[in-house]
């Protein structure tokens, strides 16, 4: 290979290359979870998207936090529900900035998994997000400014975002529907 080649190959490389990784327990996340793989995309940041299970897949988990920084990811979304060990148990394993988005269960509406979330001894941080869709979303958001302290194309990219955002809020509220 060539140096222009190389060089070619290693934009490529880290273009692709997963720089956020969200994981979730299971298949039933997802329809919160999504809500930060939207806006990762939009972003046109990469990044991958996995089940992994602190309980029914503990080695997967193991393997996945491990080898993250190693592979090139700078931030883990982690979205679990119940009790919520994901987050907590990942953060074990990676020094990487870990962020937690509890999911709204169906007991106890996500109070459960945001308590499991939240509550980590000193020691082992897990940055907590809201129960659901607004926390994967603000998930997505965090880590997209963490990636932006040292990339002016995406900070340019969520100023815009939010500019566009404060835009399109009214002055006043209209009556819908009357
Ligand atoms: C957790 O248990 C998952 O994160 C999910 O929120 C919850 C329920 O999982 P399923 O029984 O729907 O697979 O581990």
């Amino acid at each position: 290979m060539n140096e222009k080649t190389a060089l070619a190959a290693s934009v490529i490389d880290q273009n692709t290359q997963p720089k956020v990784g969200i994981i979730m327990g299971s298949q039933s996340d997802w329809e919160t979870m999504r809500h930060a793989d939207l806006l990762l995309t939009e972003f046109e940041i990469p990044h991958e998207t996995l089940i992994v299970s602190a309980h029914r897949t503990p080695d997967r988990l193991a393997e996945y936090a491990k080898s993250a920084a190693d592979r090139g990811l700078s931030v883990i979304i982690a979205g679990a529900g119940g009790a919520a060990h994901l987050p907590g148990m990942c953060a074990a394993w990676t020094r990487l900035p870990v962020l937690g988005v509890p999911v709204e269960s169906r007991a106890l509406k996500g109070m459960d998994s945001l308590l499991s979330i939240v509550q980590m001894p000193g020691g082992v941080p897990v940055g907590t997000l809201a129960i659901g869709a607004s926390g994967a979303k603000n998930a997505a958001l965090l880590a997209t400014s963490v990636l932006a302290l040292h990339d002016p194309a995406l900070a340019a990219r969520l100023d815009a975002w939010r500019a566009l955002q404060t835009a399109s809020v009214a002055n006043a509220p209209v009556t819908e529907n009357e």
